[in-house]
């Protein structure tokens, strides 16, 4: 028998988005030819996608990491890195997919449908990219981003329509093998069946699937025989059937009793109240049990079940319970809207997608926002230029506007992302010091022609200017908060 997973931990990691490449152009005669550093290559993706040829999570089990694979760095000569190839791994339908804490990030159903579970990181924009009228010779390059990376549960909670339930041995297999082609484990030994079976039905015009559970006993919900774990494979089932032995010799037992010891542990399971339930009294082809059946039927149906008198060894029966679960299935589905195969994509919640929040705390004061971790994470902190450029987008979003309305002082600490991986700052504010505007980032003065002294004053007195603009433009910004040059800001 091939062993069968049903759960599995899997760490996934996305690939590094490449670096952007700072780099300047150079021909002969023409030594400082203008940026030319290429992009770096979007890094792999990690996904996950139904493929209905597969049944067990077993492969996940043997090798729990998975990784995509980096983009390659930009170039000079205005060469993009490659991307990095996304890596694709085949799952069986009916996988959900939970955070560690047990929270659903998906759940999986229907050949094809595909879940992202890691997104590759950006890639970094080279300084040809960056480079715009006020920044034209940029002396750096954005980093590429690292790709996401999380732990993850898989579940595989088999798709059937009808589940059938019972304690062991009451003949659910058996019921499997002669209703459809499967041709499960059947033994007269408790717990056969230690994974479900699945077999397809068809009745009439309809096909359905059907599944076992391993038995259940009492106390299966405090772990007794193989416990309540199996039950999540009839989660998803429009209907269940009571398996209920007629024959058993076994002292204490009898239908009605063992139906309620079923139900008082499905019922601790929880979540399938709402089911409708058949009850197929099994194996009347036995003298004893016939008469077990023809006692029992009727309390049964005082309870309001539908009641089928079956046997797997006769095949007794097999006809009216088959199409009774077909017309149940119908209705079932014709009630419910047909479902696309679908993409999902997993993107961690924003604080507030277009901004940025900040938060008081120790001291210290704490942005949190899509745009301004991206910003860090893409910052080449040993460049100069780099940091500057990171101080200028922040600003411009309106960052040290409100750090000043919130009251930070220069020097304060200043902390931007998430505990894990924030990146801590001594506040040096650019709007304080107008001067600074007046030698602008990104340009390079070799680029510039001599020009005649009384230009240079004209161009001093036009950075003061544009600083006073700017302060302007900040005030704006606070109160609606549009991008005044948004070159860039999405990147
Ligand atoms: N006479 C008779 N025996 C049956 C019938 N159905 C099942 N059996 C026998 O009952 C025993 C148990 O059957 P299984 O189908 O393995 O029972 P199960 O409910 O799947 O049991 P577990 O997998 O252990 O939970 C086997 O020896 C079967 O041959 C029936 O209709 N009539
Ligand atoms: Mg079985």
């Amino acid at each position: 028998m091939t062993t069968f997973v049903d759960r599995v931990e899997l760490h996934v990691a996305a690939g590094n988005g490449g670096h952007g490449c700072a780099s300047v152009h150079r021909e002969k005669f023409k030594p400082l030819g203008g940026p030319d550093g290429g992009n770096g290559g979007e890094g792999g993706s990690v996904t996950l996608v139904v493929d209905s040829q597969i049944t067990t999570l077993l492969e996940y089990h043997h090798s729990p990491k998975r990784k995509a694979t980096n983009g390659k760095p930009g170039a000079g000569g205005n060469r993009t890195g490659a991307d990095g190839q996304d890596l694709v791994l085949p799952v069986p339908d009916g996988t959900v997919v939970l955070d560690r804490k047990g929270n659903v990030l998906a759940d999986l159903v229907g050949h094809g449908t595909t879940f992202v579970a890691a997104a590759g990181g950006r890639g970094g924009l080279g300084n040809a990219a960056l480079a715009s009228a006020r920044r034209k010779a940029p002396g750096f390059a954005l980093l590429g981003e690292p790709g996401e990376a999380r732990d993850i549960v898989m579940e595989l909670k088999s798709v059937a329509d009808v589940a059938l339930v019972g304690y062991p041995s009451a003949g659910k297999s058996s019921l499997i093998s002669v209703l459809s082609a499967a041709k499960p484990k059947i033994a007269d030994y408790p717990f056969t069946t230690l994974i479900p079976n699945l077999g397809v039905v068809t009745a009439g015009s309809t096909v359905y699937t059907i599944a076992d559970v391993p038995g259940l006993i009492p106390g299966a919900s405090q772990g007794k025989g193989l416990g309540l774990e199996f039950l999540r494979h009839v989660e998803r089932c429009e209907v269940l059937v009571h398996v209920l032995d007629c024959a058993t010799l076994e002292p204490g037992r009898d239908p009605l009793s063992d139906l309620e010891t079923i139900e008082a542990e499905l019922a601790e399971y929880g979540g399938l109240e709402d089911r409708p339930r058949l009850v197929a009294l099994n194996k009347v082809d036995v003298p004893d049990g016939q008469d077990i059946a023809d006692l029992t039927r009727e309390s049964l149906e005082e309870r309001g079940y539908r009641v089928f008198e079956v046997s797997a060894a006769s095949h007794k029966g097999l006809r009216e319970l088959s199409f009774a679960l077909a017309q149940i299935v119908g209705e079932a589905r014709a009630a419910k809207p047909v479902q696309e195969s679908t993409r999902i994509v997993l993107r961690p919640k924003a604080v507030d997608d277009a901004g940025f929040t900040i938060t008081e705390e120790d001291g210290a004061y704490r942005i949190r926002g899509v745009k301004p971790e991206r910003w860090v994470r893409q910052t080449d902190f040993s460049n100069d230029e780099a940091v500057g450029y990171l101080a200028d987008r922040l600003a411009r979003l309106g960052v040290e506007q409100e750090l000043w309305k919130i009251g930070a002082h220069e020097g304060d600490t200043v902390v931007i992302g998430a505990e894990e991986d924030a990146v801590v700052f001594d506040w040096e504010p650019t709007m304080a010091s107008g001067a600074e505007m007046l030698g602008r980032r990104g340009e390079d003065h070799r680029f510039e022609t001599q020009r005649p002294a009384v230009d240079r004053r004209r161009e001093r007195q036009r950075g003061r200017d544009a600083a006073e603009e700017e302060f302007k433009a900040f005030e704006a910004l606070s109160s609606g908060r549009q991008a005044i040059e948004g070159d860039d800001e999405d990147y």
